[in-house]
């Protein structure tokens, strides 16, 4: 059973979508993943949002573009968190799609991440989760400490070669 639900609008969205993904299998927690678009298909839509929670699923994460209403719409029918990633769009640079997932009407949250942040995305859901689950957060923790160690060994280097070599 899955705990975490990804869902694109469509498969263009499968580069970002991935990261999220890529976190979640990292920090060991299970998911499913979908191409479900609202506007061409809202029928299937509604049955993925309407049975999610039946299927054990605590957390979505949607992303989409454009007209970006897949988040919202999986907030307005799942009663648990939904994470929108709005995508970068060649018209309008993702504004679009951020201001279509971000400005939700009260009642109904989305929490928005930037524009194309699949894996914090990911992380967010993570840490959703980790409200409950002390392995997960101690796998959390330890992924933090990674990121701190990584900065840490650039800057070494950095001081090591000088700027100009630095690569
Ligand atoms: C949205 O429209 C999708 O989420 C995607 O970001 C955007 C463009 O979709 P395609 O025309 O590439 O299928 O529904």
């Amino acid at each position: 059973m899955a705990q975490v639900g990804i869902v694109m609008g469509s498969d263009s969205d499968m580069a970002v979508m991935s990261k999220a993904a890529d976190v979640l299998e990292e920090l060991g927690i299970s998911f499913e993943m979908h191409i479900i678009s609202a506007h061409r298909e809202p029928d299937v839509f509604f049955d993925f949002a309407k049975n999610a929670q039946a299927q054990g699923i605590k957390v979505i994460i949607a992303g989409a573009g454009m007209a970006a209403h897949l988040p919202g719409m999986c907030a307005a029918i799942f009663p648990l968190p939904v994470i929108g990633i709005p995508m970068h769009t060649t018209s309008l640079g993702g504004r679009d799609s951020l201001y279509s997932i971000v400005q939700m009407p009260s009642g109904i949250p989305v929490a928005t991440v930037a524009i194309n942040g699949g894996a914090n995305a990911g992380l967010l859901a993570a840490k959703i989760l980790a409200v409950s689950d002390e392995a997960l957060l101690g796998r959390l923790q330890a992924y933090s400490e990674s990121m701190k160690v990584s900065v840490q060994k650039k800057d070494e280097k950095l001081q090591a070669v000088g700027y100009k070599e630095y690569k």
